[in-house]
């Protein structure tokens, strides 16, 4: 309850800061777009990673202000880059909880925002875990709603929990994203491979963009390269980086 009452504070006085992580786009062999990472610096306990605080907000309404305030920032930190010369536009991945896609008016806000960035909608990217999925219906629609208004939906931390087949069977997801574990795996063990490039087959069979996430050697590249996968995330790709560190060193990979 303390922290929850810090959490308030924090968002009030500017202590959640953004990281961004870079997604390269394999075949290309350039920076695709960036996954938002929202942090707090706590200014007694240092440094809070999200998946501390965001389930903290996502028991109480706060993570409707956290929400916003990361799309905002997201949106506004993209349309910083492009600026920089970011050439293609990248794309922005933010990741959204079921308690935030709950609220009426959501996409509403949100498209409001990409709008006010001047972004094109095309250039964000929600994405949703197994967690986020509460009720097939309700996501089926909100999944509807964003593709109205020309945003896409990330289907985040493929391969993990229960449900994650029956997803894809009956939600229209524009890219699914390989958990770490996986990748970690896959050249010592042929069993993770198979997965990762089944992974890749399906997302082709549905039309889906494949990302696998923690890419950490040029030897997994090279694994995702051969299999035909579209993007890697990746601290071989880049580590998650605050703005003015993208815009110091806008192409060095991290
Ligand atoms: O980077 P880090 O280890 O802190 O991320 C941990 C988890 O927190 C990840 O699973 C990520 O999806 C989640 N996360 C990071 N930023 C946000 C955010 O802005 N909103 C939500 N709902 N989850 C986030
Ligand atoms: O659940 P989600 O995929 O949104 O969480 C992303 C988390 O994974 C972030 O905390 C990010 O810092 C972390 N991450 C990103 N790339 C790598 C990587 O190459 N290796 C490891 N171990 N973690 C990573
Ligand atoms: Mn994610
Ligand atoms: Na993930």
């Amino acid at each position: 309850i303390r922290l929850e009452a810090q959490l308030r504070e924090a968002l009030a006085e500017g202590q959640l800061e953004l990281s961004l992580q870079p997604l390269l786009d394999v075949p290309l062999g350039r920076i695709a777009g960036y996954e938002a990472l929202v942090r707090w610096d706590h200014p007694e306990r240092g440094p809070i990673s999200a998946a501390e605080f965001v389930a903290l907000a996502e028991e109480t309404s706060l993570i409707v202000p956290v929400g916003e305030y990361v799309i905002d920032t997201a949106c506004l930190a993209i349309a910083r880059l492009v600026a920089a010369g970011a050439d293609p536009s990248p794309f922005v991945a933010v990741n959204v909880s079921a308690r935030q896609m709950a609220h009426p008016g959501v996409i509403e806000r949100i498209v409001a925002r990409v709008d006010a960035a001047g972004l094109p909608r095309g250039s964000l990217k929600l994405e949703i875990t197994e967690s986020g999925v509460l009720d097939y219906g309700l996501a089926a629609g909100l999944i509807e709603l964003c593709h109205r208004h020309g945003i896409r939906v990330a289907l985040d931390d493929f391969g993990t929990g229960y449900a994650n087949l029956c997803h894809l069977h009956r939600l229209p997801f524009d890219t699914i994203k390989v958990d770490q574990s996986f990748s970690h795996d896959m050249l010592d063990s042929p069993r993770a491979m198979a997965i990762v490039e089944s992974a890749v087959r399906l997302g082709r069979a549905l039309g889906a963009e494949i990302v696998v996430e923690g890419i950490e050697t040029p030897e997994q590249l090279q694994a995702l390269r051969r299999l035909g996968c579209r993007y890697a995330q990746g601290y071989l790709v880049g580590r998650p980086q605050t703005l003015a560190q993208l815009l110091a060193h806008p192409w060095d990979p991290a």
